[in-house]
């Protein structure tokens, strides 16, 4: 009897790790958010990293909730194209000032106000719709929050992510504020944003555990 029920119990841990990639389905994690000091305050936009590959980026999509003001919803939806698991993705208003600043091309593009940020406004991340990753308080002005980065950058932690529509700030490191000002690229900067340097071993199975899977059908 009791070996059945260990069968039966390794049968239920197999079935629900099978079912874990689908339960984890994120392929996109915001990364960096960045406030650049060129003409104009930038370039302005965020890094994204690709989790696994995907068909149709256009699922995805960006917004900005800015000084407080709550969500704008879905400002910018990425074209439909495919998109490449484990490289990283560089959305930008200002290509120009972005290729000067960091010394390579943006990846995207982004018109009009989805990525008009600086320093102390949310960025949200959308797939179908949904909020799957965000940085920073969408109902928080960030001015003078422990998330501002004016005229800097804040880069998430390895291994961390997505998280869904709640910001967890332990998840992330702030380059502080004012420390690109007078900066004329990243490289020769008091404070380098460590751009693509982010990893994830954990994607699809974070925070489960085989005891946490056992306790699921203690
Ligand atoms: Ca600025
Ligand atoms: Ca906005
Ligand atoms: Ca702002
Ligand atoms: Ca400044």
């Amino acid at each position: 009897m009791r070996l059945l029920k260990t069968n039966l119990l390794i049968a239920l841990a197999t079935i629900f790790l099978l079912t874990l990639p689908m339960i984890a389905s994120a392929q996109l994690i915001l990364t960096g958010v960045f406030d650049g000091p060129l003409s104009g305050g930038t370039p302005k936009g965020v890094e994204i990293y690709v989790v696994d590959d995907i068909a149709d980026l256009s699922a995805y999509g960006l917004g900005s909730a800015n000084n407080g003001g709550g969500t704008d919803g879905e400002e910018y939806t990425f074209p439909a194209e495919a998109a490449v698991g484990g490289t990283f993705l560089y959305a930008t208003g200002n290509p120009d000032e972005f290729l000067a600043f960091f010394g390579f091309a943006a990846t995207h593009v982004v018109e009009g106000f989805a990525l008009s940020i600086n320093g102390d406004d949310a960025v949200e991340l959308f797939h179908n719709g949904l909020v799957e990753d965000v940085f920073g308080e969408i109902d928080t002005d960030g001015t003078g929050e422990p998330w501002e980065h004016l005229d800097g950058w804040a880069y998430r932690v390895a291994d961390t992510g997505p998280d869904g529509d709640i910001f967890d700030i332990t998840n992330w490191t702030f380059s502080g504020i004012n420390v690109w000002d007078g900066a004329l690229d990243n490289a020769s900067s008091d404070a380098p944003m460590p751009l693509g340097s982010y990893t994830n071993s954990t994607v699809g199975v974070e925070d489960v555990t085989f005891d946490g899977i056992k306790s699921l059908y203690r």
